[in-house]
């Protein structure tokens, strides 16, 4: 249940986000002797009582092995695992559970398509169209592809520091030797949110498969599919207040029932023979073994959890907070680099502060009770082309408040002087 969050406030209820926290006993503590602000929310998100109440509950009463038991426990956990398939195919409007595998989170995921789809469609010759701006999630399973099938790599260039995908320059890379085009929904670097049904929608005038890595979109904003209409949607339990250890791949369906497995192993075959074996169809042919039944149990609770608040309150929330914090630290006029779009941002900023390396300004923060992430942020190419090694990066969720990132700034702002006189 969502504590007391809605206020009338005339006609329209306003969300109360504040009281949101008390639904996260995490956040309700000190570090370093300072009130933790937890601002690496893009790292990972915290999990309501609901989930952590969901886990165990599962645990203290259903906990069983699925889809092989033919006892009640071994039941209940099958329909629960399954129920938690149905609830991610409404979550994203996928048509149907079929099109839902289970996996550990976007990274697998990926990985999946690229083994089974890379390497049944990709051959010599073949391209592969990335951004600039992609996660190593969202690379390195496409470098591995492009070497066993001999394909190549191209990547969908950016603007820059504002960090837009650069469409002018759609049509010279969208041609039609490209056969996957495969991006990122939200940059959890730049914090720019990607046109993706548009993209999607030129991809399939030439006939190319689309995949999109939504990460750092599922939690934050409505993800419908068959809106944006690609082929593979990707994302993880934990970025959305889901336990570690889950995610998910959509597929459409005809697509996904013309793959080969993905691993062999219990629980994906129809029948095994000492020489040959047959699969089960799609989407448990990619799930062998004991899949993460309580962690999908989570994640369901996760997803009611979210859609209690309602997704598209969370998108505004996200994005009225990055603008918020963008402003604040545009002010630091000598010496801040800040990286992504002046507008339209998600909720998260990144940045760099005069000569400050962004892990001493991450360890300075820390110790100011500022959770925030310092480094490359798995986006080494992306790094790479904004011509540094790291940046600093703050990201939100809807529990966190204005008085959080005013404080921050009041932070940046001491870091800054620190840093001026050593
Ligand atoms: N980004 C961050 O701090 P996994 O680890 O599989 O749950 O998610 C990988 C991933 C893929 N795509 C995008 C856009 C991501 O942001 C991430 C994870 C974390 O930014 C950890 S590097």
């Amino acid at each position: 249940m969502i504590s007391e969050t809605l206020v009338q406030k005339g006609q329209e209820p306003k969300m109360d986000w504040s009281t949101l926290r008390a639904d996260f006993p995490i956040l309700d503590q000190h570090v370093h002797g300072q009130p933790l602000i937890y601002f690496d929310n893009a790292a990972t998100t915290q999990k309501p009582r609901t989930v952590l109440e969901a886990l165990r509950r599962y645990y203290e009463h259903d906990n069983a092995n699925v889809h092989r038991g033919i006892h009640e426990l071994s039941n209940r956990a099958t329909a629960a695992f399954e129920a938690a398939r149905a609830r991610a195919a409404q979550f994203i409007n996928a048509r149907s559970s079929e099109e839902i595998v289970f996996t550990r989170g976007t990274t697998e995921s990926i990985n999946l398509v690229a083994q089974t789809w890379g390497n049944k469609h990709l051959k010599p010759g073949d391209k592969i169209l990335l951004t600039e701006m992609e996660h190593h999630s969202n690379i390195v399973p496409w470098q591995l592809a492009a070497e066993r099938t001999g394909a190549q790599l191209l990547y969908l260039p950016i603007t820059g520091d504002a960090g837009l995908l650069d469409l002018n320059r759609l049509d010279e890379w969208l041609t039609r030797e490209v056969k996957l085009f495969a991006m990122t929904h939200i940059s959890n670097s730049l914090g720019t949110i990607n046109p993706v049904a548009d993209l999607c929608a030129r991809a399939r005038k030439l006939g190319i498969t689309t995949l999109v890595d939504a990460a750092q979109s599922a939690g934050h904003r409505p993800v419908d599919v068959q809106e944006i209409g690609c082929d593979f949607l990707a994302f993880s339990g934990h970025k959305m207040c889901g336990p570690t250890g889950i995610g998910v791949l959509y597929g459409r369906h005809e697509v996904l029932e013309s793959l080969p497995p993905y691993q062999g192993g219990g629980e994906m075959i129809l029948s095994v023979d000492f020489h040959q074996s047959t699969w089960k169809h799609a989407p448990h042919k990619f799930e062998a073994g004991t899949p993460d039944i309580s962690g999908a149990v989570g994640l369901h609770a996760a997803m009611d959890y979210l859609d209690g608040i309602g997704r598209p309150k969370i998108a505004e929330h996200d994005q009225e907070m990055g603008a918020y914090a963008y402003a604040k630290l545009a002010r630091f006029k000598n010496g801040i680099r800040l990286f992504g779009p002046h507008i339209g941002r998600a909720g998260l900023v990144s940045f760099l502060l005069n000569d400050v390396h962004a892990h001493d300004f991450v360890t300075v923060a820390d110790q100011r009770g500022v959770a925030l992430r310092g480094g490359h942020h798995c986006n080494q190419p992306l790094m790479r082309r904004l011509g540094v090694e790291s940046t600093a990066r703050a990201s939100f969720y809807f529990y966190n408040t204005h008085e959080e990132i005013d404080r921050f700034v009041e932070v940046v702002g001491e870091i800054e002087k620190f840093f001026a006189q050593v």
